[in-house]
């Protein structure tokens, strides 16, 4: 999920908690006296206060009255920020990351999860969470090859239009650029303790800019001078 996106929810929640009762009261409805103790867990189990989880859970249930989303939905979800690229990839490695029990289906449980590290998480959760996006086989290593496949991922979602200059190697160059930075003993393959270690310095280095958000800023093509 992108950060723009995260601030938007982030300020809906806000904007929503501040409003009336009623909303409450239809949840109350829908939700909690179905699964009141998914709901006690599930506060447990994130940063959010159970009214903040009724008002998330009335949005969730808006776009996918299901209760679940799949890859298909989440793609058009996403494609609707991203209009001038194509998205398809980065929302595949997205929905991933997302879908934490990998059953192929993003659950409200695991929306939660999600949000609740990227909006509230602690530094160490936001790059956890940022190391599973881009360890695409979840084998605990990130190579070239899925780096790569991130990059261009998220060369293809900001679209020609935007960056009409891009050279066709651009998202190689980026990758090794990336690579020279976290791959501290040269072995070929960043592992989640050279990936914290490199992105707490490119953090402290731009000081007070969240480490989630200067890693997308440095993953992005627009930070990259010509
Ligand atoms: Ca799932
Ligand atoms: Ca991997
Ligand atoms: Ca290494």
């Amino acid at each position: 999920m992108n950060v723009r996106r995260v601030e938007s929810i982030s300020a809906q929640l806000e904007e929503a908690s501040s409003t009336g009762d009623s909303v409450e009261d239809e949840l109350e409805m829908a939700t909690v006296r179905h699964r009141p103790e998914a709901l006690e867990l599930l506060e447990a189990q994130s940063k959010f206060t159970k009214k903040e989880l009724q008002i998330l859970y009335r949005g969730f249930k808006n776009e996918c009255p299901s209760g679940v989303v799949n890859e298909d939905t989440f793609k058009e979800i996403y494609s609707q920020f991203f209009p001038q690229g194509d998205s398809t990839t980065y929302a595949h490695f997205l929905f991933n990351a997302f879908d934490t029990d990998h059953n192929g289906a993003v659950s409200f449980e695991d929306f939660i999860k999600g949000l609740s590290i990227l909006l509230r998480g602690t530094v160490q959760e936001k790059l956890n969470w940022a190391f599973n996006l881009y360890d695409i086989n979840k084998d605990g290593y990130i190579t070239k090859e899925e780096m790569l496949d991130i990059m261009k991922a998220i060369y293809d979602m900001m679209g020609k239009c935007t960056y009409p200059v891009l050279k066709e190697d651009a998202p190689r160059q980026h990758v090794e650029t990336f690579f020279q930075k976290m791959d501290k003993n040269k072995d070929g393959v960043v592992t989640i303790d050279e990936f914290i270690e490199s992105c707490q310095k490119v953090s402290n280095d731009s000081k007070g800019t969240i480490p989630f958000a200067s890693l997308t800023a440095e993953l992005s093509p627009a930070s990259q001078p010509p």
